[in-house]
């Protein structure tokens, strides 16, 4: 199935001479590889071809490499794909309405972003293992950057091969991309996880200070003082959700920081085997079964949030 998908997709790319590529806003390291990998790739086999990377760009990503604007292109005539955003109103800076073809390669559940083609596989760990099958699957070439990144999206997505959705799959083509390009781990490694002194100290503040409530859930809320006290952004919250796996007292637990300039309160949320995500979308958020997100206009709807997913740890006792 994935094999006829790819094989669609490659011949649309064949087909159109300017190809966007976009993602989710508020990128993360496997949305901005992803992107950056797949049009450093059809750049690499067709020079001809006008390709775009765009979304706003993340200064802590620049090893990433730069992204690019387009200022005249005529959207009616070109091809856009879609990665790693499974809603319309999360993708960044482009509006798919106005394409005239729209691929989707993705591993969130499908939500209602419908594009023309979609190779969607809630299966994978991550869009850059979507990306590396595919093009493993055909005769396009790589080099080893962008094996690197690819790399580096499947490793920062799957968080090292720990989360759920790593299989076999995930480790063999972390094997060929190291095998096939001999790429050093520790310049990469170093990249994904060097972190200044006060976003650790920030992480401890928010392991003495969570809640945990007698049903398993953990939950705390970041206020913009706390953000200017530890001098850390309100996206430092989300990278750090993680870092409370495996606490034993823990079954859900959510964080949930105050974005002053978009002036919305930013929820992660991380289950180790509850499914939360249906409970986030009916806060108009989502994302995969053990790890969601919402964006919340006020605090009664956090605390009716939090509510939710309290009752839900409660019924699994
Ligand atoms: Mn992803």
């Amino acid at each position: 199935m994935l094999t006829s998908i790819s094989k669609q997709i490659i011949k649309k790319i064949k087909e159109y001479n300017t190809i966007v590529i976009a993602r989710h806003i508020g990128p993360d390291p496997d949305a901005i590889a992803s992107e950056i990998a797949l049009r450093d790739i059809i750049k690499l086999n067709y020079p001809n071809k006008s390709v775009y990377a765009v979304g706003a760009g993340v200064a802590k990503f620049k090893y990433f490499g730069t992204l690019d604007k387009i200022d005249d292109v005529d959207f009616s005539k070109s091809l856009l794909i879609v990665l790693d955003v499974p809603r319309f109103e999360r993708v960044d800076s482009v509006n798919p309405e106005l394409f005239k073809y729209t691929i989707k390669i993705d591993h969130h559940p499908c939500d209602e972003l419908v594009c023309d083609l979609e190779l969607v596989d809630e299966t994978s760990s991550s869009t850059c293992q979507l990306i590396a099958e595919i093009i493993y699957q055909s005769k396009l070439k790589l080099n080893r950057e962008i094996a690197e990144k690819l790399f580096m999206g499947i490793i920062a997505d799957s968080d090292r091969f720990l989360l759920s959705y790593t299989t076999p799959k995930t480790f063999n083509i972390a094997a060929r991309l190291l095998n096939d390009y001999k790429f050093e781990l520790t310049p990469l490694y170093n990249n994904l996880y060097e972190r200044g002194i006060n976003e650790r100290r920030f992480e401890s503040y928010i392991i003495e200070n969570i809640n945990i409530s007698e049903n398993g859930f953990g939950y705390i809320k970041i206020t913009d003082d706390i953000i200017k006290k530890y001098d850390v952004d309100s996206s430092t919250a989300s990278n750090l959700v993680n870092d409370l796996n495996f606490i034993k007292e823990l079954k859900v637990w959510a964080f949930s920081s105050y974005d002053a300039k978009a002036e919305l309160y930013k929820i992660n949320i991380r289950s180790r085997g509850i499914v939360i995500n249906e409970i986030a979308e009916k806060f108009n958020g989502g994302g995969h079964k053990f790890a969601s997100g919402a964006r919340l206009k006020t605090e009664e709807e956090v605390n009716e949030l939090f509510a939710s997913l309290d009752a839900v740890c409660k019924e699994d006792n």
